[in-house]
């Protein structure tokens, strides 16, 4: 019963410390040392605080006291205080210890406990370049993008993360720096103008920066633009009608690497891509077609050609060039090499017509002429209508009926020549002319057929071996009552038939007709005389009256003959009357018309023109 009592009272007892005071509140996680590094610049927790026995109900708040570079707060993402260093921190160097005292109070009991952190600074090592040489080489033709032209080695004492950093100079180089320290390219170096850089490297331990070691990087076989060595600023020339492939000038172009060069060209305006060309090969800017000045509008008249010659890499260099087209003096042309006309012979200044020409000239500005250096034929300088320069007769022997004329035009330099033939038709331009409007012939009655009593022949202008020149006679001799006389071809008139029926002492009175191929015609009286003597044997013949009446023998002959016969037939007469002769029964009727003139030469033979003799009418 003792024993069950002792025990009783000992649990009691047990219980009674538990619930009273049994637990008071202690850091758990104090006290302690942290080896804090110099040259920390991060906020950075160093200590969290833990603690026990808490008396149920009760709130635990936690506080450190003053010490500079170093502050409290609940740790993030718990309910636990911390100890943090603040960033950027000063004067926390080694060998400094710095004691931070931690107090915990629990409330509303009102329990407290403090407890001391001890930091030690402790000495950090900075980091390590251990490979960096002066300079390395990389060939820009064989370097691509992302390739690793270096590798950074670095190393840390304490074995912190290192960090790399590189800065170019100059900035803006193609390449980079990995976590591992590997530098590579950013880009393919090929084609790159810039021959090296420096890259400035630096590690970090991040707290201590080291650097910079500068490795020089060397970029070989770097490519180099080509230069045009021959720009051109003044305008060059070059003509019209130039021969295709004529060269405007030659570019040469010079490149450091070599290599070979291409040469292009654009054009402004672009029409002037169709007269010029460059040839890629050479730097040759030639003309490409033919160039009419006349047919290019005054903007195209002048080219901008810019000219670029350019690497295998793609590196160019450019130059323009002014090209002025010149215009030239063309020469006017014909149409055509031959014209021709055909006209009448005609007289001086007489038209030949116009063989319109239609010559042309390519210049606006040419007045173009026409001439000619045939004698015969005037050409009018701006119609080119023909004249005959002098009569153009075809009946002057040996004019030919075909002329042939050179012709020229001229811009007043540059000239043109066609052949202009004139064909010159002959017409019959020439009338027959008697030599006299009449003629007498003397002949007895007893001449013989065949007796030629002389010529009344007549003349033509017209060619003779031309029908207008080729004269027929005709002779009208009605009156006379029989084809007594006839007219040669060669114009002679001649006895044809007997005319011993021809009363003697009588007068005859024909007309003979000279007429040509053409039916142009003359006409001429001819009067027959019958002498009253028989004794006359042989005719008389007379080639020419006039000549006849100019003799003045001959004057006096014939005028003491009329008077003789005159008072011969007064004093038939007289007898008559004195007589009784019955006279009437004789009477003789002379009636005769002469037609028109000109109907006659036309050649028209008139019904009745000439009404016959009235031999004698019957006696009443
Ligand atoms: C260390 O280098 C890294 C990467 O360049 C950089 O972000 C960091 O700020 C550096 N730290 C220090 C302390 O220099
Ligand atoms: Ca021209
Ligand atoms: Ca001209
Ligand atoms: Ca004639």
């Amino acid at each position: 019963m003792f024993k069950q009592g002792i025990c009783f009272v000992f649990i009691i007892f047990f219980f009674a410390v538990y619930y009273s005071d049994a637990q008071p509140l202690a850091i758990t996680s104090l006290p302690t040392a942290y080896d804090l590094p110099e040259d920390t610049i991060a906020e950075t927790l160093i200590h969290t605080v833990v603690y026990s026995g808490v008396t149920a109900g009760d709130t635990v708040t936690c506080s450190m006291n003053t010490v500079a570079n170093f502050f409290m707060k609940i740790v993030s993402g718990s309910t636990n205080y911390g100890v943090y260093v603040n960033a950027n921190p000063t004067g926390l160097t080694y060998p400094n210890s710095f004691d931070v005292t931690v107090t915990c109070t629990g409330a509303p009991s009102g329990s407290t406990v403090s407890q001391i952190l001890q930091v030690h600074i402790t000495k950090n090592t900075p980091p390590t370049i251990n490979n960096v040489p002066a300079s390395i080489s990389v060939d820009s033709t064989t370097t691509g993008s992302g390739v690793t032209i270096f590798t950074i080695s670095a190393s840390d004492t304490e074995g912190d993360q290192l960090y790399f950093e590189i800065i170019c100079d100059p900035t803006g180089c193609p390449f980079e720096v990995f976590a591992s320290g590997a530098i590579l390219t950013t880009a393919s170096l090929e084609g790159t103008t810039v021959g090296g850089y420096d890259i400035n490297v630096y590690v970090n331990d991040s707290r201590t920066k080291v650097g910079p070691k500068v490795l020089s990087v060397t970029i070989t076989n770097v490519n180099s633009a080509p230069t045009i060595t021959n720009k051109l600023t003044t305008p060059v020339s070059v003509s019209e009608n130039v021969a295709v492939g004529t060269t405007v000038r030659q570019y040469t172009a010079t490149d450091v690497n070599g290599g070979t060069l291409t040469y292009s060209a654009t054009y402004n305006p672009t029409s002037g891509g169709t007269y010029f060309s460059i040839v890629s090969t050479s730097g040759v800017v030639r003309t490409a077609s033919s160039i009419n000045y006349e047919t290019l509008t005054v903007a195209e008249r002048t080219v901008l050609i810019t000219v670029t010659v350019r690497d295998t890499g793609a590196l160019s260099d450019t130059t323009t060039l002014t090209v002025s087209i010149i215009d030239q003096n063309e020469a006017p042309a014909f149409p055509k090499t031959t014209y021709t006309l055909v006209t009448d012979e005609a007289g001086a200044g007489a038209s030949i017509g116009n063989p319109n020409f239609q010559a042309t000239d390519p210049d606006a500005s040419s007045t173009i002429t026409y001439s000619t250096t045939c004698t015969e034929v005037t050409i009018d300088s701006s119609t080119g209508a023909a004249s005959f320069t002098s009569a153009y007769d075809m009946d002057v022997a040996g004019t030919t009926g075909s002329i042939t004329c050179p012709i020229t035009v001229s811009d007043g330099a540059l000239t043109d020549t066609a052949t202009l033939t004139v064909t010159v038709n002959n017409i019959n331009d020439n009338t027959p002319t008697f030599g006299q409007a009449s003629y007498t012939f003397t002949t007895a009655n007893t001449a013989a057929v065949g007796t030629t009593l002389g010529s009344v022949a007549a003349t033509d202008g017209d060619l003779s071996t031309s029908s207008f020149g080729t004269i027929t006679y005709e002779l009208n001799q009605l009156t006379l009552g029989g084809d007594y006389f006839g007219i040669t071809t060669t114009g002679n008139l001649y006895v044809k038939s007997a005319i011993t029926s021809l009363s003697l002492g009588a007068t005859y009175t024909m007309t003979a007709t000279a007429r040509d191929g053409g039916l142009l015609s003359d006409t001429a009286d001819i009067t027959i005389i019958i002498p009253s003597t028989t004794t006359t044997t042989a005719a008389t013949t007379t080639d020419r009256s006039k000549t006849f009446f100019e003799d003045p023998r001959n004057i006096a002959w014939f005028t003491a003959a009329m008077v003789v016969l005159a008072l011969t037939i007064g004093l038939i007469l007289y007898m008559c009357i004195r007589y009784g002769f019955h006279f009437k029964k004789y009477q003789k009727t002379y009636r005769s018309r002469r037609v028109d003139q000109d109907r006659e030469r036309l050649g028209e033979f008139v019904e009745g023109k000439w009404k016959p003799w009235k031999v004698w009418d019957k006696p009443r």
